[in-house]
C-alpha cells in the first residue's frame, strides 16, 4: 500500500485505548513495537508492525524506539491580548484580590484596552512568541478565545487575528467568540444592555465572517449571570455554533449545569461545581476542562470536585488557560505537571486531558487527539523511555520532534 511517511520503531500512545480499560497503559493504548503510516496528512495506520500492510513508503523515518502520542491540544486559551499584567500582580503581591483589581477597573477591562489600542498586526506579532512556546512543547491544535475586545469592532479583530495565528504557523487554530467576558466600562451598570450588544450585534457579525467555532462566556460575579448567559447560549445554539462556559471558577453561578442543557461542548475551571451540576454535565457528555494554571497562581485552595468527576464518567480536559490575567502560562507540559501534583489527576488522566479529551472539548473528536486511521496525521514524537515522564518532569521538554498534517 502506498504511503507518504512511515515511522518505524516507535513506541506508541495511541490514547485510544477501549473504553473501561481501566488507568494504566490499556487506557493509553500502548503499543511497544509500532508503526505508523500516513498519506494525504491523515493516518492511514496506527498499530503493532506486525500487523501492518506492507508499505511502499515514499519516506522512511526510523524512531529508534521513541514514543509517538497524539499532537498536543490546548483546548482553552485566551492567548491573543494586548499588554500583560505583571503590575497587577505585583499589587496582588501586596495583598490586593484579583476581585478588588478587577471592581477597580484593572483586571480583564485593563487588558481591554491595551487590546483595543493594538492593530489586528501586534496582536499577532505578540501571541506568536507564546505560541511558539505551546509548539516547541509538540501542540499542534490550540484553541483562542476573543474577550478582550469587548465592542463589535474589537471583538471581529481579535477573531480575524485569532485565524491568522493558523495561517502563520503550522497549527490548527479553534477559535472561540468569548464577547462576553467582561462589562466594557460604557456598559457599567448594565449587564443585559452589553449582553443584547453581544447577541444582537456581535453574534450575528462573527457569524457572518465565519470567524467563530464556539461561543463561550464568563458565568460569574465578576461577568455574568447564568441567566444572562442562557440568552447568549440560545441565540448561539439557534446559529449552529457550539457553546462552552467558564464556570464555578470563582463562585457556584449553577453556570455548568445550564450549559450541559444546551449541549455545551466542556464547561471550563468548576472548582465550585456542585452535585447537580457533574450530574448534568455527565448527561450532556459535557467535557470538565480543568485549569491548573489559574488554580495555582490565584492560589486558590478550593479544588475541583476532581473524584465525583472521575465517578460520574465525566470526560476531563486539562488547558492552559494562558491569559495575562489569572494564567500567564504558556507551557502545557507544565500544566500536565500540575494537573497530577495538584489535581490528584493519574498520567492516563492527564494525557487524554490534553489529547482526546482536549479533541472532545474542541467539538474535534473525529479529527484529532487520538492516533487511528483517518485522524489527522498530528504527532509529537518524544525523547523518553515511558510517558509517565511526561507528567512527571518539571521544566523539562523532551520533544524530539512535532508532525503537524503529517509534515
Ligand atoms: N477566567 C479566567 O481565568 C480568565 N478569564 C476568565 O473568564 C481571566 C482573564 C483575565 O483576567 O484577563
Ligand atoms: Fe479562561
Amino acid at each position: 500500500m502506498r504511503c507518504d511517511r512511515l515511522w518505524r520503531n516507535a513506541r506508541l500512545a495511541t490514547m485510544a485505548g477501549p473504553s473501561g480499560a481501566g488507568d494504566g497503559s490499556a487506557a493509553m493504548g500502548f503499543i511497544e513495537d509500532g508503526l505508523l503510516a500516513a498519506r494525504d496528512g491523515r493516518i492511514l495506520y496506527a498499530g503493532p508492525a506486525a500487523d501492518a500492510p506492507a508499505f511502499d513508503a515514499a519516506e522512511e523515518v526510523d524512531c529508534a524506539g521513541r514514543w509517538i502520542t497524539p499532537g498536543l491540544i490546548d483546548c482553552h486559551t485566551h492567548i491573543l491580548h494586548g499588554g500583560n499584567r505583571a503590575h497587577e500582580f505585583e499589587l496582588r503581591l501586596e495583598g490586593a484580590s484579583y476581585e478588588e483589581i478587577a471592581r477597580a477597573g484593572g483586571g480583564i477591562v485593563s487588558t481591554m484596552r491595551a487590546t483595543r489600542e493594538a492593530s489586528e498586526d501586534e496582536l499577532v506579532a505578540s501571541a506568536l512568541p507564546r505560541v511558539d512556546a505551546l509548539m516547541a512543547e509538540g501542540v499542534t491544535t490550540l484553541e483562542v478565545k476573543s474577550g478582550y475586545g469587548l465592542d463589535t469592532a474589537n471583538e471581529l479583530k481579535m477573531l480575524r487575528a485569532a485565524r491568522r495565528l493558523g495561517a502563520e504557523r503550522p497549527l490548527h487554530i479553534a477559535t472561540t467568540f468569548l464577547g462576553a467576558h467582561a462589562l466594557p466600562p460604557e456598559y457599567a451598570g448594565d449587564a443585559d444592555a452589553y449582553m443584547a450588544l453581544v447577541i444582537d450585534e456581535m453574534l450575528p457579525a462573527v457569524q457572518r465572517e465565519g470567524l467563530a467555532d464556539a461561543v463561550d462566556a464568563f458565568c460569574e460575579g465578576i461577568g455574568f449571570s447564568a441567566g444572562q448567559t442562557e440568552r447568549l447560549f440560545a441565540a448561539a445554539v439557534h446559529a449552529g455554533l457550539p457553546v462552552k462556559l467558564h464556570a464555578e471558577q470563582l463562585s457556584n453561578q449553577h453556570g455548568a449545569a445550564m450549559a450541559a442543557r444546551h449541549g455545551a461542548l466542556s464547561a471550563d475551571h468548576l472548582e465550585y461545581l456542585d452535585e447537580a451540576g457533574i450530574a448534568a454535565m455527565a448527561q450532556a457528555e459535557t467535557v470538565a476542562t480543568l485549569l491548573p494554571g489559574a488554580f495555582y497562581f490565584m492560589r486558590e485552595t478550593r479544588l475541583p470536585p476532581i473524584a465525583a468527576l472521575r465517578e460520574a464518567g465525566v470526560p476531563i480536559a486539562l488547558a492552559t488557560d494562558c491569559n495575562p490575567g489569572t494564567s500567564p502560562l504558556t507551557s502545557l507540559l507544565l500544566t500536565l505537571n500540575m494537573g497530577a501534583t495538584l489535581f490528584h489527576l493519574t498520567v492516563a488522566e492527564c494525557l487524554a486531558g490534553v489529547t482526546r479529551n482536549a479533541a472532545r472539548a474542541l467539538g474535534l473528536a473525529d479529527e484529532i487527539g487520538t492516533l487511528e486511521a483517518g485522524k489527522r496525521c498530528d504527532l509529537a514524537i518524544w525523547d523518553i523511555e515511558r510517558p509517565a515522564e511526561l507528567v512527571y518532569r518539571i521544566g523539562a521538554n523532551p520533544l524530539h520532534a512535532r508532525i503537524w498534517s503529517g509534515q
